[in-house]
């Protein structure tokens, strides 16, 4: 019997990526409806039946089969999940605690997740087309949610609200983490110190090294742009362990 919740996307985007690692982490069961971003084909964003039921045409989408409930947006969907089952572990019923997570949620989209304008996607994403004057741009906000990262909210605590780990450090390190030199290099965290340190704590959660697997296979791009197929063999490396996991629940 398939399970009643359907997560589209691949693990290759950062987006998806912290979707799967909440689940694994909470062992929710899911099929992964693989999708790929910006293919107008029958499995792709810009298809219009994929459309219909995500309008944004991005990935992550979530579909529950047995109400018919459909949701697009990755921190929509970790928020929503958390809510409805109940993980005030990763999102705290407390609304100071909860406000302050959702606080860093809504900084995410214009500081952190710049990550993959800035240096991932110039090389894994040619299809877009980046200008040079965007990515300088995406460089800049990057660095500076670094900054406030390192001097303040991780200055000040373990994690970025506090001494336990929420659903904004998962999406915060999925941006973060993939930059890493044990992934994909193409960011020097050196001079970070306080957040090297919560690179690494972040590492210890639960769901983690699966997760992220694909990111493992796809290894270091700081010299050039990866084939495509090193990209889709990377990705297929990922979307078999999840499935080996979501099989041994
Ligand atoms: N704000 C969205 C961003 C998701 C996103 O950008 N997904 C990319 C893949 S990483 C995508 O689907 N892109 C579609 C395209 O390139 O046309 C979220 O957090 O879910």
């Amino acid at each position: 019997m398939s399970a009643p919740l359907k997560i589209y996307g691949v693990p290759m985007s950062q987006a998806v990526r912290t979707v799967i690692w909440l689940l694994l982490n909470k062992k929710l069961p899911f099929e992964l409806v693989v999708t790929v971003p910006g293919s107008p084909k029958a499995n792709g964003t810009r298809d219009p039946e994929y459309m219909k039921k995500f309008p944004n045409a991005t990935i992550p989408g979530l579909e529950e089969t047995d109400s018919g409930f459909l949701l697009g947006e990755s921190l929509a969907i970790m928020t929503y999940l958390c809510t409805k089952h109940g993980w005030t572990d990763l999102y705290p019923d407390d609304p100071e605690r909860r406000s302050k997570v959702d606080s860093i949620l809504h900084y995410h989209h214009r500081s952190f997740k710049e990550a993959t304008l800035a240096f991932f996607a110039p090389k894994v994403r040619p299809d877009l087309g980046l200008a040079e004057p965007v990515i300088e741009m995406s460089r800049r906000v990057f660095t500076n949610g670094l900054k406030a990262m390192e001097t303040q909210w991780l200055a000040n605590n373990q994690y970025l609200t506090g001494d336990s780990p929420t659903v904004a450090d998962m999406a915060a390190y999925v941006e973060l983490g993939q930059l890493k030199k044990e992934f994909t290099n193409t960011f020097d965290y050196s001079e970070f110190s306080n957040v090297s340190r919560w690179l690494d704590d972040m590492t210890k959660l639960d769901g983690h090294d699966d997760s992220h697997l694909v990111l493992k296979e796809l290894g270091d791009i700081s010299q050039g742009a990866p084939e495509m197929e090193r990209i889709m063999g990377a990705n297929m490396k990922g979307i078999e362990i999840v499935n080996k996991k979501i099989a041994e629940m």
